[in-house]
């Protein structure tokens, strides 16, 4: 069980308090994540840019714009700093839109760009994490029909070909998807992201199209590749209001099925459950078809019984939370990662990377605790047998947040958008601090 630590844990000039037995081996990464659509700006070829100009669909009512200037030069310097800031890894993603412009037309100088890119992680010592995709789809995808349109295993894969055969020598680890369930329920089942179907019809059948396009596209990298291939999935942790209510347990261990269970199930055996699937089936390409598993972890959300919720069978009433009138990122609560990080562990069986991690605290208050309080609940699953082998907070500058636009800062790097200038943060420094003792900094989680 991991245990809160005093406030002055997380002061950078603070001793450090080692300790003899790091549970991180020598060779961890430490990293932080970023994604194309929310860093990169300049790019009107994605579903994303189109959804931005409809008024009403961010909730500040910017667009991604020029993001942060990674297409325009800025992704060198961040890298560098994230360098300098003691990280030895990075992740980021790759748009589509912009290497396949066109159906079956590849743009080499989007290539070029990401080559510059790799070329800059390389240099500055950083093991690079790839995502293929990152929840953006070219406008040509989207006019099919996105992710509910025939032929995508077809489409996938063709540009999963495409890109691991040009850019695999700057890659360490590729991804082929970010979080199909999170994904699948704010865009389709929901309205906030594009297509905003409102349909758990829909919800359901994106969510199979994406995992047999995982499939397709693990295979068909595997044939091009000796680097690991995995897939990234949003795990919170869901508990019941009154754990021992039967309602509660119920409602809970429903949402939890449906958000996590059936993802990492079918990612074990290849089986469609319900509700994923009305008659189950198995896609045998599916099974095991991952070489590590991406946890992309939050919060926590407690569930109370209620037939009339907006989530099934049960609404979230944890406090605090971190959340806006439209999102909720859940309870801070790192023993969920840990949990989290032993179930997939058990489940699957595979190498397991923190893809993702953190809070939008635009004060840089919570943050620096945050950060320590979860690398020791990643300690404590390693303690636990665990194969974690890296953590990348998200994220590493302030970035373009989806339907938050650009008003909920999850940077450990601040970024003045008019002026360019980055200043890192409190925690930036606290994160530090973390990676360059592989851990120790953080003291005994046990
Ligand atoms: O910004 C997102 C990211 O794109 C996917 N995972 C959650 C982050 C915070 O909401």
């Amino acid at each position: 069980m991991v245990q809160p630590q005093p406030e002055s844990q997380a002061d950078p000039q603070a001793d450090p308090r080692r300790t003899s037995e790091s549970p991180f081996p020598e060779d961890f990464l430490w990293g932080a994540a970023t994604a194309s659509h929310q860093v990169e700006g300049g790019n009107d070829g994605n579903d994303w840019w189109a959804w931005e100009q409809q008024p009403g669909r961010i909730r500040d009512g910017s667009v991604s714009g020029d993001g942060v200037g990674w297409w325009s030069g800025k992704a060198e310097e961040d890298l560098a700093l994230a360098a300098s800031l003691g990280q030895n890894a990075h992740r980021f993603s790759l748009e589509w839109s912009r290497i396949e412009p066109e159906p079956g037309v590849f743009d080499p100088k989007a290539i070029d760009r990401y080559r510059e890119m790799l070329a800059a992680a390389r240099e500055h010592g950083l093991t690079t994490c790839v995502t293929l995709n990152h929840f953006t789809l070219p406008r040509w995808v989207a006019k099919r029909g996105s992710w509910l349109g025939s032929g995508m295993g077809d489409l996938f894969s063709r540009y999963v070909a495409h890109t691991v055969a040009e850019l695999d020598d700057g890659v360490d680890l590729w991804v082929t998807l970010n979080e199909p369930n999170v994904l699948a329920y704010t865009a389709y089942a929901g309205h906030l992201w594009p297509p905003g179907a409102r349909s758990l019809r829909a919800c359901f059948k994106a969510m199979r199209q994406m995992l047999k396009a995982h499939a397709r596209g693990y295979h068909r990298a595997r044939e091009l590749t000796s680097k690991p291939v995995g897939l990234v999935l949003n795990m919170p942790l869901f508990e019941g209001h009154r754990p021992d209510h039967p309602h509660d347990r119920i409602a809970c261990g429903f949402q939890d099925w449906a958000f996590n269970g059936l993802l990492v199930e079918a990612l074990r055996d290849g089986r469609l459950r319900f509700p994923l699937q009305l008659i189950p089936r198995t896609l045998p390409e599916l099974a095991g078809a991952c070489d590590f598993v991406g946890l992309n972890y939050y919060g926590r959300f407690e569930v109370q019984f209620d037939l009339r919720a907006e989530t099934p069978l049960g609404r979230h009433v944890q406090q605090p939370t971190t959340r806006t009138e439209q999102t909720d990122w859940g309870q801070t609560c790192p023993r969920g990662l840990t949990e989290q990080l032993v179930r997939i562990g058990e489940r699957l069986g595979k190498p397991i990377y923190v893809t993702e991690n953190g809070l939008f605290d635009n004060s840089d208050t919570q943050r620096p605790e945050f950060l320590v309080r979860h690398v020791r609940a990643v300690g404590e699953a390693l303690r636990r047998g665990v194969d974690v082998r890296g953590y990348f907070h998200w994220s590493l500058t302030d970035n373009f947040e989806w339907a938050e636009g650009w008003s909920t800062h999850f940077g450990l790097i601040e970024v003045d958008r008019k002026s360019g200038e980055r200043r890192p943060r409190h925690s930036a420094e606290v994160y530090a601090r973390i990676c360059r003792s592989n851990g120790a900094w953080c003291g005994d989680s046990a």
